[in-house]
């Protein structure tokens, strides 16, 4: 290694050590391809430890995507469907249900629901969602809704976000995913889905939420044509806002899949770059709780590598996953919870399995319970 680069990674180990905050330039420079990427492993892990010991968390959930008809035309997308697309289809209240049904039968504890925003579907469709499905199914947390479409509710509505997300609240709303936060730079945002919901009103929604109680998450979706700097500043300004309000869980990077997009002329991130930015997202994101390799865009072995790179939580067991399975993700529909606990006993971790709310859940035959109080060990 370079004696320069030793130098550096030599100041940033003891800034870890010390729990000292890393700069936007620390952060510029673990991008750099000189930096070694097992260094760069081995002091996030340092961090993971210490925010959560040797455990690794994971649920049981479910997606459902209620429609992919979209007005939206993000390029990274092969979701999304047109009107008039063949593609394209809406789920019926029966359908929402029967998957609420299947969830429980699982024994879900969480359904993700995020989708398109449909031309024709009005605020009172995406409640009724909410509220049918928290009728029939009240323990079922319903993670539901980006900020993206929250902003397109109020917009569609010309109502507050405040407002609308109360709504959302009062039909059982459980919590938000971290979906459509993208890159937050504008020189990026502009050239990849300038359309929709700007990071400035992304931000503010995620602050309105946490100023209701609501816990949320944050993504950034990295491998495309960003570089280290975007990446820096996106997550400075998560972090930022995490200072402010402490309302988000976790922090998921996602990986692009370029398959059936409009940008399918690039290649999809390596492995090295997934790693490399899970562990710099661990180190700069100082006030997140956890960090999450979502197994289904990293691909099972480097979900499990990644919980000695800062990850501590693998997502769930998932079943009806569409959006990366469209952009050609290879990864399995679902995982069995003796499958996921023995990937993460391999990867040299405890498994726990959490609640949304990262409450640890224990199970007696079909019945689940969530037991209150910190998940790490004494
Ligand atoms: O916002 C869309 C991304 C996100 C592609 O909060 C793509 O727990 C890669 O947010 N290649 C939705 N990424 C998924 C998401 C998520 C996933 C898992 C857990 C949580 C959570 C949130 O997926 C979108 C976008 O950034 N995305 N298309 C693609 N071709």
């Amino acid at each position: 290694m370079d004696s320069s680069v030793k130098k550096r990674l030599h100041a940033i180990r003891e800034k870890v050590e010390n729990r000292v905050r890393l700069s936007v330039e620390d952060g510029l420079f673990l991008y750099d391809p000189g930096v070694p990427l097992v260094e760069i492993g081995e002091l996030a892990n340092q961090v993971r430890e210490r925010l959560n010991g040797n455990l690794a968390f994971y649920n049981i959930n479910t997606h459902l995507n209620p429609t992919n008809v979209c007005v939206y035309r993000c390029n990274f997308c092969a979701f999304r469907a047109n009107l008039q697309d063949a593609r394209g289809y809406v789920m019926d209240d029966a359908q929402i249900l029967a998957r609420g049904q299947e969830a429980v039968d699982c024994g879900a504890t969480e359904m993700h629901i995020v989708g398109g925003l449909h031309h024709q579907k009005n605020f009172d469709w995406y409640v009724n969602i909410i509220r049918i499905l928290h009728e029939a199914y009240p323990r079922l947390h319903l993670k539901a809704w980006t900020a993206v479409e929250i902003d397109w509710f109020a917009r569609m509505t010309k109502r507050p976000v405040r407002e609308i997300l109360q709504e959302m609240i009062d039909a059982g709303l459980g919590s938000m995913p971290g979906g459509g936060a993208e890159i937050f730079h504008p020189e990026v945002r502009d050239q990849i889905c300038e359309h929709k919901a700007d990071t400035f009103r992304w931000i503010e929604i995620h602050r309105t939420a946490h100023e209701l109680g609501l816990r949320t998450n944050a993504t950034m979706l990295y491998g495309h044509i960003e570089n280290a700097f975007h990446r820096i500043d996106h997550l400075v300004r998560l972090r930022e806002l995490q200072d402010e309000t402490g309302g988000f869980q976790t922090f998921i990077p996602l990986a692009f899949h370029p398959q059936n997009t409009g940008l399918s002329h690039l290649k999809k991130p390596s492995v090295m770059m997934d790693l490399r930015t899970m562990a710099i997202s661990r180190l700069m994101l100082d006030n997140f709780p956890h960090i999450k390799a979502y197994w289904i865009m990293l691909g099972i072995g480097t979900a499990q590598v990644a919980l000695s790179y800062g990850a501590d939580d693998l997502d769930g067991t998932v079943r009806h996953e569409l959006i990366y399975h469209d952009a050609g993700a290879t990864t399995p529909e679902a995982l069995t919870v003796e499958q996921i606990c023995r990937l993460i006993r391999e990867a040299g971790r405890e498994p726990v399995e959490r609640d949304t709310l990262y409450r640890r859940v224990t199970r007696d035959d079909d019945e689940w319970a969530v037991r209150d109080g910190n998940l790490l060990p004494a």
